[in-house]
C-alpha cells in the first residue's frame, strides 16, 4: 500500500480507495484582477498553488484515480445566497471576470491551468464546505472512497470546512501544504498545523511530491 511521510505519522492510502479533491480553484479567487484582489488580497498566495498542483493532477489522472473539483458559487437569482452572507458584499456584484460567484459566470469558472477534464466531477457548492449542500456525499459513496487528498484554496476557509466536514462523515484526509494556499501567510501556517496537532485531530499533512513518488511507486508495482 503507497505510504507518504506526513504530519503527525505516515498516510498510508489504497488508491482504490482515495480521490483527489480540489477545492474552488476559480479564476474569481486566484487571477490577478479577480474578486480576491479585489478584496485587497494578495493573489500570488494563492496562484502558486497551481503549478505543484498541476502536476499532481498529471500524476493521480496517469494512476487514473477519482478527481473531483469543487467550485463555491450561486445561482443566478442568488436563491441559494443566505442572506447573511449576501449582506457581506461582493457575492453577486459585477466584478472583473463577470458578476462575482455566480455559476455559469468566467470568474467562477476554474483556471486553465487545472481544468476538470471529461469524467472528472465538479461539485458547485453554495458554501465553504464541500458536503454542505451538494451530492458529495452521494459521489464519494459510490467511488466507495474512504480516504481524501485534499488541495485548494483557501487553506483556512473552504480547505478547513471540507476536511473538517470529512472527518465528521469517516473520511481520512491527508492535506498538501504546497497544494493548499490562504491570502495570509500566518493563516497558512496555523491552518495546516491546527490540522496535523493533537496526534492529527483533523488529518495528515504532507507535500505534493510525496504523494506523486507513492502514486509512482506503487505503479511500478503493478
Ligand atoms: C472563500 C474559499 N475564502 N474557497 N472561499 O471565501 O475558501
Amino acid at each position: 500500500m503507497p505510504s507518504v511521510d506526513a504530519l503527525p505519522h505516515t498516510f498510508t492510502f489504497d488508491p482504490d480507495k482515495t480521490a483527489l479533491l480540489v477545492i474552488d480553484m476559480q479564476r474569481d479567487f486566484l487571477l490577478p484582477g479577480g474578486f480576491g484582489e479585489s478584496l485587497g488580497n494578495d493573489f500570488a498566495q494563492l496562484s502558486r498553488t497551481i503549478e505543484p498542483l498541476s502536476a499532481l493532477l498529471t500524476a493521480w489522472r496517469a494512476a487514473s484515480l477519482p478527481i473531483i473539483h469543487t467550485r463555491e458559487g450561486h445561482l443566478p437569482d442568488l436563491s441559494d445566497c443566505p442572506p447573511s452572507k449576501l449582506a457581506r458584499g461582493g457575492i453577486g456584484e459585477q466584478g472583473a471576470f463577470g458578476r462575482i460567484l455566480v455559476r455559469g459566470e468566467y470568474g467562477h469558472d476554474i483556471v486553465d491551468e487545472l481544468a476538470p477534464l471529461d469524467g472528472e466531477f465538479v461539485v458547485d457548492k453554495p458554501g465553504k464546505g464541500a458536503f454542505y449542500a451538494t451530492e458529495l456525499s452521494d459521489i464519494l459513496d459510490k467511488l466507495q472512497v474512504q480516504k481524501l487528498v485534499v488541495t485548494g484554496v483557501t487553506t483556512e476557509v473552504c480547505v478547513h470546512t471540507t476536511v473538517r466536514e470529512a472527518n465528521d462523515r469517516g473520511y481520512d484526509c491527508l492535506v498538501l501544504s504546497d497544494c493548499v494556499g490562504s491570502y495570509f501567510p500566518e493563516f497558512q501556517r496555523v491552518g495546516l498545523e491546527m490540522i496535523a496537532a493533537q496526534g492529527g485531530i483533523f488529518g495528515w499533512v504532507a507535500d505534493s511530491p510525496s504523494v506523486i513518488a507513492a502514486l509512482a511507486a506503487s505503479q511500478e508495482q503493478k
